[in-house]
């Protein structure tokens, strides 16, 4: 792996809502996916993150396999109804108490914390002044980060203040298909906007009170492709762009919106409030996935749609196209746009399929395995392009709870039993542990053109 660095980051994500389960334990309020999981339709299968992989009582085990597989570093995000039951003023203690212990336990390994503030569980009470779409949320917000800062800065200095605003705006009020289920486009902008303005204020309190601190924010990057020539699925693809790539990380870290964004927000920006968001940070934290196909939607929320990759384009079982070079591409953008170091903090792939432990015990993931092995190769041909990456985490440790997809997607590089709550590491975690060791013959590992999807862009 000559090409990388030699102090890169190498990690595994995860996220509170998907795996700590304990919903109702210790004082932890409700959050908006709790209400979202109990609303007819709101995910398949009717489930719920109420137990999820059970981190919350079996987060040593999960450290243990995270040594094991030899990660120098876990992004892990806060439960902030967990921490603030009902988003601002009394504080529970058990609740901080758990993400204590949790880094501690990653310290005593040698696994470096890596905390988001934000990854989609907004306290339900919050959500009844109106969530996002109030303003006042970005004080709600500076306020719930000041609380982390002072409790875990001593330990943490790696912090994202979001995840992914873009998929959990876009789909919890446009399309309808997240918490808190509002298809409403002046909803959306003043979200897009006071998302934006609370980032702002979390890099400065974060700034302000952890000595150190490295500071970032996720964004999900993807080419965005029209699904075909036609000038509005063209146009509808430039949209889709901004509202999906452009429109957090251009504010944050260009002080502006890209322009179709910024003729429609105008409404709800007011002096002064581009300089509040646009604050310097560290690292641009990008996650990836596929690229994106767009068409128009006459009769949508912004008149624009998911269309489908073209024919022949491989594809997961979950609809996802497979085409390892959108990756290289996304990073050189990022690279070229935002002239940041960059971090991957989410890359995977996920399947319906159960991936059951044989009778041997082995998870045989090999899609996965030869996915992750072409991104991480098209990430270094970024690298030796001249991007600036820095680090790389695989989404995600552990199957987990997958959103409005449930428990029938599996993104896990460890296999949970949901009935047992046994962990496997499946071949994809022994492939990513021996890269990780050096024991893939270094670059050899990381070479594009020699995995599954080799000739495949
Ligand atoms: O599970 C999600 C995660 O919460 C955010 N990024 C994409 C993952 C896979 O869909």
């Amino acid at each position: 792996m000559a090409v990388l660095p030699k102090d890169f980051v190498w990690g595994v994500s995860t996220s509170a809502y998907q795996i700590e389960g304990a919903a109702a334990e210790d004082g932890r309020g409700p959050s908006i996916w709790d209400t979202r999981c109990r609303t007819a339709g709101g995910v398949v299968n009717g489930d719920t993150g109420d137990v999820a992989c059970d981190h919350y009582h079996r987060y040593a085990e999960d450290v243990a396999l995270l040594r094991d597989i030899g990660v120098g570093a876990y992004r892990f995000s806060i439960s902030w109804p967990r921490v603030l039951p009902r988003g601002r003023g009394a504080v529970n203690e058990a609740g901080l108490d758990f993400y204590d212990r949790l880094i501690d336990r990653l310290l005593e390994a040698g696994i470096e914390p890596w905390a988001c503030l934000y990854h989609w569980d907004l306290p339900q009470a919050l959500q009844d002044l109106g969530g996002w779409a109030n303003r006042d949320s970005a004080g709600w917000y500076a306020d719930y980060a000041v609380l982390c800062a002072r409790r875990f800065g001593d330990r943490v200095t790696r912090w994202a203040t979001f995840n992914e605003f873009s998929v959990f705006t876009l789909f919890g009020y446009a399309l309808g298909w997240g918490a808190p289920s509002v298809s409403d486009r002046g909803e959306h902008l003043k979200v897009i906007h006071h998302t934006n303005l609370a980032h702002g204020a979390g890099v400065d309190v974060l700034r302000a009170l952890v000595p150190g601190a490295s500071i970032g924010a996720v964004h999900s990057f993807q080419p965005c492709r029209p699904a075909d020539p036609a000038p509005e699925n063209v146009e509808a693809a430039a949209l889709f762009d901004e509202l999906w790539n452009l429109c957090f990380p251009d504010a944050q870290i260009l002080g502006r919106y890209p322009p179709r964004i910024a003729r429609a927000i105008e409404p709800y920006v007011q002096a002064g409030d581009m300089a509040r968001i646009c604050r310097p940070v560290d690292w641009f934290g990008m996650n990836h996935y596929a690229p994106l196909f767009a068409q128009a939607e006459p009769g949508a929320v912004w008149g624009c749609g998911f269309g489908a990759p073209p024919k022949g384009m491989p594809r997961t079982d979950i609809g996802w196209p497979l085409q390892p070079s959108a990756f290289h591409e996304a990073l050189m953008h990022a690279a070229a746009r935002y002239r940041l170091p960059i971090y991957v903090t989410e890359n995977g792939y996920g399947t319906k399929a159960p991936e059951s432990p044989d009778a041997q015990g082995i998870v045989m993931d090999r899609e996965r395995l030869d996915y992750l092995q072409a991104c991480i190769g098209e990430m270094a041909r970024a690298v030796r392009d001249g991007a600036d990456v820095r680090g790389y985490f695989v989404w995600s440790l552990l199957d987990n709870f997958e959103w409005g997809g449930g428990y029938g997607t599996r993104f896990g590089i460890v296999h949970v039993d949901f009935e047992t709550q046994a962990r496997t590491p499946k071949e994809s975690a022994k492939w990513y542990s021996a890269l990780i060791g050096g024991a893939l013959g270094g670059q050899t590992a990381a070479t594009p053109g020699t995995g599954r999807f080799a000739g495949r862009s």
